[in-house]
């Protein structure tokens, strides 16, 4: 049995959005392992401050301490990981951006896992636990023995002494160059060659996965925030994987592009020990909930058998929903649906792949908002290849619709994505916290459009949503004359 850590280095900047979601990822893992007979426990930094934390996972003393990146979080689990380093026998990176880009963790972690990360991190600590063979544990980058980090781990050769390399990865393909950043700050200087063993097949049974080990986290603490915030104790449940689409923008280096989903009666189980902790709103955090309108239906009825008492949201496509499954949703407790529109200009969704048109996204926001549905959707402003003309038009658009909540963001080239190799040259930074007046936003490349213009736009299309909301349909000219004067201004600027 192995002592296990697992770090979720998420802290409040203050200035981000008011989401507060607990990081199910981890909660997977965390089951996972513990499943597997290990000791394990989940430091969830969400409510806490840098240096608690730190003292925190400290005080742990865990043999393996496995650390949760996404593209907001990279300085973070690096700084976690620089200080654990020899404290503790090995360091493990995971999660969405050690997924598409595994070499630039590779200087502070001995291993990074790339995709779903249940059965690998299992065998990675079979692994540590004998002393023996990395080289045929799929879905993994690490540093071959020589280093000092891995010498618990023989890797490159099985137990019976033969190199073992999975099977369609040549040897060239293994071995992987050290992202160009790792000299930074003198940590470039560990030895041993860099491999990889090849991406792990997806879990093809979702109903097989354990349930997140929610227990291990701070549920006390999200129930506090998100009853102050939505007036509702809120946690997220995931009931498919992967996305059938191909959006630009979008970064799906975890679950790929096929679309997995769980049986009705496995999800509603998993609601139930959520609402059995607590909660009684769930957000749905699936990339596309409403994609297979029959299990739709069929977690509707599951919930109205089992009488649960709860409120729900989640995330549809406008082209995988109609009034029926709307109002089955409704009456299943869902108060809530959002859609990824992303823009008002059949131009522009085309450019970002997004396969909708504006006409279905206005069917489908119309016909959750007539179900009684409250409706939110969600723009991107100043999307690379966008003129003046269809950001105005983008911002119209979404001010028409029916919507109780209304979010614009600047486009974020996320690393592994279309979006991003289509403007990798013009990148600035991996990732910037914003600043100033839309704080929760920054731009992380050279655009057409300046930074202070993209936020002109968001603050714009915000100021006309409100007003619209505050005039309910009346003072129209007022509303007129501010869109008019705001666009005159947007065009004025660079
Ligand atoms: C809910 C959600 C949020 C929530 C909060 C996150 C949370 N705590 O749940 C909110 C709304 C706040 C949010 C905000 C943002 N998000 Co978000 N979010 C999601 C979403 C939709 C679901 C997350 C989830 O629960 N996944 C389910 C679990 C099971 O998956 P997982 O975490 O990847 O875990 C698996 C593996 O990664 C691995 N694993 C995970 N942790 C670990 C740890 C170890 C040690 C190991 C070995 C393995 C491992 O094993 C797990 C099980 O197989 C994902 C999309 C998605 N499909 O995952 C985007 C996603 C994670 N978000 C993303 C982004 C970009 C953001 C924002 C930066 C957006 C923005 N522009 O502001 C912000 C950043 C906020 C911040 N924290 O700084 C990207 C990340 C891309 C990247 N390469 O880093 C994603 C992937 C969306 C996308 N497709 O582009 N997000």
């Amino acid at each position: 049995m192995t002592s296990v850590l697992l770090i979720y280095p998420y802290f409040d900047s203050g200035r981000r959005s008011i989401f507060r979601f607990p990081p199910l990822g981890v909660a997977y893992v965390a089951a996972a392992v513990r499943n597997a007979g290990h000791r394990v426990s989940i430091l969830d930094c969400t409510f806490m401050k840098r240096a608690d934390a730190l003292r925190a996972a400290q005080a742990v003393r865990a043999e393996v301490v496995g650390i949760y990146s996404m593209v907001s979080m990279r300085n973070d689990s690096v700084m976690f990981a620089r200080t654990l380093r020899g404290q503790s026998g090995l360091l493990v990176a995971g999660g969405p951006l050690p997924s598409c880009e595994p070499a630039s963790f590779i200087d502070d972690f001995d291993v990074v896992v790339v995709g779903e990360g249940e059965r690998t991190i299992v065998e990675v600590l079979g692994a540590y636990e004998s002393r023996c063979d990395l080289s045929s544990i799929p879905g993994i980058m690490y540093r071959e023995e020589g280093s000092p980090d891995t010498s618990r781990l023989q890797s490159g050769r099985s137990r019976d002494g033969k190199s073992s390399i999975p099977e369609g990865v040549s040897e060239s393909e293994r071995e992987v160059p050290t992202h160009p950043d790792s000299s930074r700050d003198g940590v470039g200087t560990r030895s041993g060659k860099v491999l990889f063993n090849g991406k792990r097949n997806l879990e093809p049974d979702l109903d097989a996965i354990a349930f997140p080990a929610r227990d291990l986290l701070p549920n006390s603490l999200y129930i506090d925030y998100s009853k102050r915030k939505y007036g509702q104790a809120l946690t997220t449940v995931m009931t498919t994987r992967g996305c059938p689409f191909s959006c630009e923008f979008c970064s799906n280096a975890v679950f790929g592009v096929g679309h997995r989903e769980r049986s009705a009666g496995n999800v509603v189980d998993e609601v139930e020990q959520a609402l059995a902790l607590g909660y009684d709103r769930i957000h749905f955090a699936d990339d596309v909930f409403t994609l297979d309108t029959r299990r739709v239906l069929g977690i509707c009825d599951d919930i109205k058998r089992r009488g649960l008492d709860f409120h729900w949201e989640c995330l549809g496509r406008v082209d995988s929903v109609n009034s029926e499954v709307l109002a089955a949703m409704k009456a299943a407790g869902c108060d809530r649906i959002f859609f990824g529109i992303e823009s008002g200009d059949d131009s522009v969704l085309k450019l970002m792949r997004k396969n909708i048109t504006v006409a279905a996204a206005r069917g489908a926001v119309e016909a959750a908002h007539a179900v009684g549905l409250k409706t939110g959707a969600f723009f991107i402003l100043c999307y690379p290849g966008e003129t003046d003309r269809t950001v105005l038009t983008s911002i119209k658009f979404a001010v028409s619709l029916p919507l109780d909540y209304l979010s614009f963001t600047v486009p974020y080239p996320l690393p592994g994505t279309a979006l991003h190799e289509r403007v990798k040259s013009k990148m600035k930074s991996a990732w910037r916290h914003g600043s100033g007046l839309v704080p929760e936003h920054s731009l992380i490349f050279d655009a057409d459009f300046s930074e202070a213009k993209m936020k002109f736009a968001i603050l714009k299309g915000r100021a006309e949503f409100a007003i619209k909301g505050a005039l309910r349909g009346r003072g129209l000219p007022l509303a007129g004359a501010f869109e008019a004067a705001t666009d005159a201004l947007f065009r004025l600027m660079k």
